[in-house]
C-alpha cells in the first residue's frame, strides 16, 4: 500500500487530486477482494479520509470550517461510488459464481405434462361435429327432475325412471314438483335449448354425468358423454345415420363399419344404437366382427317437441348420447375405464 502521510503533510493538500486518484483506482478493481482493499484505504478506520479530517486541527482556524465541507463532501462521494461498483462487480463479474456455470451443457429436461385423455376425446368428437355445423354448448351438472325426466317424456313413476340410477341433491317427496339432482345424462340440455331458440337448432353439449352405479372395468359411477340435437323442417331418420356415420368416420377411420340397432329411450320414437365393429377400422376382413355400442340416438318424440312449444307437424329432429370414456377406451385400447380417474400419472402421462 502506498504511504499517504505525504499526501497529508500541508494544509494545501489538494483533495480534489486525492479524489481523482481514489476514484481512478476504484475504477481499476475487478472483484470484491480488490475492492475490500479499496475501501480499507480511503474509507477505512485509518484510511485517508480519516487523516484528513485528524488534519483539519491542524488548520488555521479561519481555513477549517471550508476544508472540513470539501473532506466530507469527499468522503460521501467516495462512498457512493463504492456502492456502486459493488452492485456491479457483483452482478457482472463476480467470478466466484460465473466460473462454476458451463453455459454449453444442455438444459435440465422439463416434463410438461398433457390433456387428460378425456379431454382430448372430447375435443376430438367436438371438433368433428363442428366440422359439420353443430355448435357446442355446456349446461349444468345440478339440474332439476323436470329437465332431467319430465320434460323428456320420463314422469314420476316411469319404468324408465330406474334405468338412470340417480343421485339426488333434494328429497323426493310425492309433491315436491322439481326436486334436484346431479344429472344422469345429457340429455335434459336439449329441453333448456329448445326452450330458449327456435328451430333450426344444431347442437352439442360435452358434460359430466352421474349415476348411482357401482363400478367395474366398463362402468363409472361418474363419467362424460356428448349429446346431440338437430331440428328443422325435412329431417328424418337418413339424416341421424348419415351425421353420426360420418362421425365415427371422422373418428375411426374411413375403413369404419357402423351398425343401428332398435332401443329404447322414452324421448325418442323410432330409438336407435349405434355400435361400430372394431376389427373394420384395419381394413382386415377376415378378421371376424367385433361389434361394439357407442351411443344411444333417435328421432325426437313429438311429445318433447310439443312440450317446448314446437309444431311437431312442422319440425322434425334427431339426438344422440355418445358415452366419451367408452370412445377413449376403445381408441387407445384401455381395458379398464377405472384408469381414467385413479389419477395414476404413470397411466395418464402415455397421453
Ligand atoms: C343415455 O344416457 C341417453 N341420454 C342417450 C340418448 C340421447 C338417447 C339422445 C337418445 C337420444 P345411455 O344410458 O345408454 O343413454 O348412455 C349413453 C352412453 O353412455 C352409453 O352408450 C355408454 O357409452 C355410456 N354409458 C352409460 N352408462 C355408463 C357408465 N356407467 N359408465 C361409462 N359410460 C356409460
Amino acid at each position: 500500500m502506498r504511504m499517504d502521510k505525504d499526501i497529508l503533510k500541508t494544509p494545501a493538500t489538494d483533495v480534489e487530486q486525492i479524489l481523482k486518484t481514489a476514484l481512478t483506482e476504484l475504477g481499476s478493481t475487478k472483484n470484491l477482494d480488490a475492492l475490500n482493499d479499496w475501501r480499507i484505504r480511503y474509507l477505512g478506520r485509518k484510511g485517508i479520509v480519516i487523516q484528513l479530517k485528524r488534519s483539519i486541527s491542524k488548520l488555521p482556524e479561519k481555513e477549517r470550517p471550508k476544508f472540513g465541507q470539501v473532506i466530507n463532501e469527499t468522503s460521501k462521494t467516495l462512498e457512493e461510488q463504492l456502492m456502486k461498483h459493488e452492485t456491479k462487480i457483483s452482478s457482472s463479474n463476480d467470478t466466484s459464481v460465473s466460473d462454476d456455470i458451463d453455459i454449453t451443457l444442455p438444459g435440465i429436461p422439463i416434463n410438461n405434462g398433457s390433456l387428460h385423455p378425456i379431454t382430448q376425446t372430447i375435443r376430438e368428437i367436438c371438433e368433428s361435429f363442428s366440422s359439420m355445423g353443430f355448435e357446442i354448448i355446456e349446461g349444468p351438472e345440478v339440474e332439476l327432475d323436470y329437465y332431467n325426466f319430465q320434460m323428456l317424456n320420463i314422469p314420476k313413476h316411469h319404468p324408465a325412471r330406474d334405468g338412470f340410477n340417480t343421485l339426488w341433491i333434494d328429497k323426493q317427496d310425492d309433491e315436491g314438483e322439481t326436486p334436484m339432482l346431479l344429472r344422469t345424462h345429457t340429455s335434459p340440455m336439449q329441453i333448456r335449448t329448445m326452450e330458449k331458440q327456435d328451430p333450426p337448432v344444431r347442437m352439442i353439449v360435452p358434460g359430466k354425468v352421474y349415476r348411482y352405479e357401482a363400478t367395474d372395468s366398463s362402468h363409472e359411477w361418474h363419467f362424460s358423454q356428448i349429446e346431440g340435437l338437430a331440428v328443422d323442417q325435412g329431417i328424418t331418420f337418413a339424416d341421424l345415420k348419415g351425421t353420426l356415420y360420418e362421425f365415427a368416420r371422422k373418428l375411426f377411420g374411413d375403413d369404419v363399419k357402423v351398425r343401428f340397432r332398435c332401443d329404447y329411450f322414452p324421448f325418442v320414437e323410432p330409438g336407435a344404437e349405434m355400435a361400430i365393429d372394431w376389427n373394420s377400422r384395419t381394413g382386415d376382413n377376415n378378421k371376424e366382427e367385433n361389434w361394439i355400442e357407442i351411443l344411444g340416438a333417435g328421432m325426437v318424440h313429438p311429445k318433447v317437441l310439443k312440450a317446448v312449444g314446437y309444431d311437431s307437424n312442422k319440425y322434425t329432429g334427431f339426438a344422440f348420447g355418445i358415452g366419451v370414456e367408452r370412445i377413449s377406451m376403445l381408441k387407445n385400447n384401455i381395458d379398464d375405464i377405472r384408469l381414467f380417474y385413479n389419477n395414476d400419472v404413470r397411466f395418464l402421462s402415455q397421453f
